[in-house]
C-alpha cells in the first residue's frame, strides 16, 4: 500500500517534470518575447552601452547618426542597413534586428570606430529563458 502510494506520488512527480519540461520549451516564448533599441551614437558609442534581456529578446540596432556597423565579438552578427548583405559601416539611418537564441555574453563593435577589445563597443547579457518561465510554471 505504502509501496503504491510511493509509486504513485512519484508518478505525478514525474509527469509534474514532463509537464514542467514541455511548458518550457514549448511556452509562448514569441509572445513573452521583447524588444530592445540600442543607438550607435555620432559621438562613438552605443546607448544603452550594457543591455541584459532574456533569451529570445530582439535587439533593434539603429544608426542615431555617423559612421557605424555592429559586429558580434564572436561573429555571430554583422549588420547596418541589414544583417546579409549591406553589413559594412554606413552612415545612412538604417536600424537591423538580431534575435538572441543562446544565453550568454555577446560583446560588439563597430568596426569604424573599434575592435574586439576597445573603441566603440557594447555589450548584451542573454539570461536563459528557462528561469523566467520556470518561476512562472512553479507558481
Ligand atoms: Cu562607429
Amino acid at each position: 500500500m505504502d509501496a503504491v502510494v510511493r509509486g504513485a506520488a512519484g508518478c505525478r512527480r514525474v509527469v509534474a517534470t514532463a509537464l514542467t519540461t514541455l511548458f518550457a520549451i514549448s511556452a509562448p516564448v514569441a509572445a513573452q518575447a521583447r524588444t530592445f533599441e540600442v543607438i550607435a551614437n555620432p559621438d562613438m558609442t552605443f546607448t544603452p552601452a550594457a543591455l541584459t534581456i532574456y533569451q529570445y529578446d530582439r535587439v533593434v540596432f539603429r544608426n542615431g547618426g555617423g559612421l557605424h556597423n555592429v559586429v558580434a565579438d564572436d561573429n555571430s552578427f554583422r549588420c547596418a542597413v541589414n544583417c546579409n548583405t549591406n553589413t559594412a559601416p554606413s552612415a545612412l539611418a538604417w536600424s537591423a534586428g538580431v534575435q538572441f537564441r543562446r544565453p550568454g555574453s555577446y560583446g560588439y563593435f563597430c568596426e569604424q570606430h573599434g575592435d574586439t577589445t576597445s573603441g566603440m563597443r557594447g555589450l548584451i547579457v542573454v539570461i536563459d529563458r528557462v528561469f523566467v518561465d520556470g518561476f512562472d510554471v512553479v507558481q
